[in-house]
């Protein structure tokens, strides 16, 4: 399959063309760039649902759950979930495909990425990843992010809604949850509300959240729900749908897409360059780091003087 062929492919929707595709972001592939420019002009308008939480809360059971409810509304859903590979949280992967039976079963495309120790819990290049997944013409997105500190405020960037999921009677939930991430939520889920003890998790966080609202007037429903029986995810979707449609009104679908592409078009720089500084003849690059990690020079002069090296257009290549 040549390029053109694999570009037609992704915007056909083809599976394995896909696959292919974010592989080569993965590797970050040096045609990628070029993929990428070429589908994002074509990409539809995707709702990117960002769902996030402690490890165990009942994320991948959730994200199940609401992609085989969407699918069933005539959306077409694809999950994406961000696996740490960090040896702490290692087997993630194994798990979703467990929790995520349900999905699986109705055919809905899930996409496992790692995020390969990279803080923030979300993998590198996950927005070319979602420019794929919407060229492919998938619209709702479930990206499923480890629950680990900083994930949260990553996947704010990111996603259009951001659900943010946690379980009673764990103090450590509202903990997580208290860690300067509550104001990330659009949504929040109690999940495991079979268990008992939802109520009482679901006021102690509307009593921490306030009455104060949003600066921009959304009010964060709390709901109460059960992967395990389905408890409160009518409720969920229903507040999902709101949270889509407050954003249509203010605009925010345009202005995610106008600042995705401030973000790729760094990424593609800072790529180039590192591409480029290794690339410097009589291994310059090399020698200045030695220069500095031995202290001979400081980080500022070295710096310059490497960027100096970058700038003609003898570069290329
Ligand atoms: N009782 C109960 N257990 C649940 C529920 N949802 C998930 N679990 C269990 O909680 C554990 C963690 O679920 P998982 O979806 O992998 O959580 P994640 O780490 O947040 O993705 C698994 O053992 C699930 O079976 C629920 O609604 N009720
Ligand atoms: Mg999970």
């Amino acid at each position: 399959m040549d390029f053109k062929e694999l570009v037609q492919a992704v915007m056909a929707g083809n599976r394995r063309a896909l696959a292919r595709t974010i592989t080569m972001v993965e590797n970050a592939h040096p045609e990628i760039e070029k993929l990428i420019s070429c589908l994002q002009a074509r990409n539809s308008r995707t709702w990117v649902i960002g769902i996030t939480g402690p490890p165990g809360a009942g994320k991948s059971s959730l994200v199940d759950r609401l992609a085989v409810a969407y699918t069933r509304k005539g959306r077409r859903v694809a999950i994406l979930a961000i696996d740490p590979s960090s040896p702490f949280s290692g087997g993630a992967i194994l798990g979703d495909q467990v929790r995520m039976e349900k999905a699986r079963e109705a055919g809905i495309y899930i996409r496992s990425m790692a995020s390969r120790g990279r803080t923030g819990g979300v993998a590198p290049a996950v927005e070319d990843v979602l420019v794929l997944l919407g060229a492919a013409g998938f619209d709702v997105i479930l990206l499923e992010t480890v629950g680990a500190g900083q994930s949260e405020v990553a996947v704010r960037d990111i996603a259009n809604t951001v659900l943010l999921v946690t379980v009673p009677g764990l103090g450590d939930g509202i903990q997580a949850i208290k860690a300067g991430v509550m104001e990330i939520g659009d949504i929040f889920a109690v999940n495991k509300a079979d268990l008992g003890g939802a109520d009482l998790a679901a006021s102690a966080i509307m009593e921490l959240m306030g009455v104060k609202n949003r600066a921009n007037g959304w009010e964060t429903p709390v709901v109460q729900v059960s992967a395990f029986t389905g408890i409160g995810l009518d409720q969920l979707v229903e507040d999902l749908d709101k949270h889509y449609l407050f954003l249509e009104v203010g605009g925010d679908f345009e202005r995610h897409k106008e600042a995705a592409i401030e973000d790729q078009l760094v990424s593609f720089v800072c790529r180039e360059v590192t591409r480029r500084l290794r690339q410097l003849p009589g291994n310059l690059f090399e020698l200045v780091v030695k220069r500095v990690q031995e202290r001979q020079d400081d980080l500022s002069t070295a710096g310059q003087l490497l960027l100096k090296h970058l700038g003609g257009d003898n570069n290329e290549k």
